[in-house]
């Protein structure tokens, strides 16, 4: 039963244990502490196994992708603002080989033209944007219908 879960990192990056303390407007008041609590209950619903880093630093969510290859099945990545300026982080998902959704609470799109641009999509399946917390949820799903199941492998 336990092979079955599909194995998740959960990975934000800057300013974003600031969620809940400030621009509500944007990001709403959800904490961190919430996100990750939704997904955890989430996971447990749909058969999916979470865990979480939050780095302000680049070099260190470079390091816990790197760290992903091999224990994980796939990634949910909101880079934050490294979203639109990392070619470093979207080679760090490209070399893990590993399923990735990009995240982000608020829909970069319609916002300034700099969010419009994002080096991570690069090297995701797909991304959510615009759901707020809700979006983590819908990586979480996205990722367990790419998983490959007993059944077909
Ligand atoms: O919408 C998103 O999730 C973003 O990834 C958030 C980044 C922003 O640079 C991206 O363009 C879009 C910013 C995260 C900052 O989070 C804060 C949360 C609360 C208070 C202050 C910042």
């Amino acid at each position: 039963m336990a092979d079955k879960l599909t194995k998740i990192l959960i990975l934000n990056g800057p300013n974003l244990n600031l969620l809940g303390t400030r621009q509500p407007e944007i990001y709403g008041s959800t904490t961190l502490a919430d996100v990750e609590d939704m997904c955890r209950t989430h996971a447990v619903k749909v058969g999916a196994q979470v865990s979480f880093y939050q780095s302000n630093i680049e070099g260190a969510l470079i390091d816990a992708i790197h760290a992903a290859k091999g224990t994980q099945d796939g990634l949910i990545l909101n880079a934050g603002a490294y979203t639109h300026t990392s070619i470093a982080l979207m080679d760090a998902v490209f070399s893990v080989e590993l399923p990735m959704v990009e995240v982000h609470l608020s829909n970069v799109h319609a916002r300034e033209e700099f969010r419009h641009v994002s080096y991570i999509s690069k090297a995701a399946i797909g991304q959510l944007c615009g759901f707020g917390a809700q979006g983590y949820l819908f990586a979480i799903d996205a990722l367990v219908a790419c998983h490959p199941g007993p059944q077909a492998a």
